[in-house]
């Protein structure tokens, strides 16, 4: 699907030019606002990345701004989980480079498609 509107967006941001189709990816899945894309660097056998259109930096300003936005990447990201990790799956948003956020545009991962652990740290 493709949006009713143009996305809001940020110069130089990955995601954005991602969304926008300037830089190659697997897609997975899309909505009128949310893409769904397979991770460059998987780090499990199910490793899909779920970024609104809109450019928000990360998941906390995303909340503030446009909640509804929020919960349209949640939906997406269960969808894309019932569909590949049998609706067993971890849901990440990094948030911060203490974190590990490396992309300042708010992404959430899915993960899944094996047994996993927990070990953050
Ligand atoms: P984070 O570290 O939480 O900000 O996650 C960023 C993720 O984005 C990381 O797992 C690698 C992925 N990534 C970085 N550049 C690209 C890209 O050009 N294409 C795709 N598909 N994924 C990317």
């Amino acid at each position: 699907m493709t949006p009713e509107r143009s996305p809001l967006t940020a110069p130089d941001c990955l995601f954005c030019r991602l969304v926008a189709g300037d830089v190659p990816a697997t897609l997975v899945a899309s909505t009128d606002d949310a893409v769904a894309f397979r991770d460059i660097d998987p780090k499990a056998p199910v490793h899909v990345l779920v970024v609104p259109r809109d450019h928000h930096a990360d998941v906390g300003q995303l909340a503030a701004a446009d909640p509804a936005l929020l919960a349209s990447v949640v939906r997406l990201a269960h969808e894309v989980a019932e569909d590949e990790c049998d609706g067993a799956f971890r849901l990440v948003f990094n948030t911060g480079s203490e974190a590990g956020q490396s992309v300042f545009h708010v992404h959430g991962h899915v993960i899944g498609g094996t047994r996993l652990g927990w070990s953050p740290a």
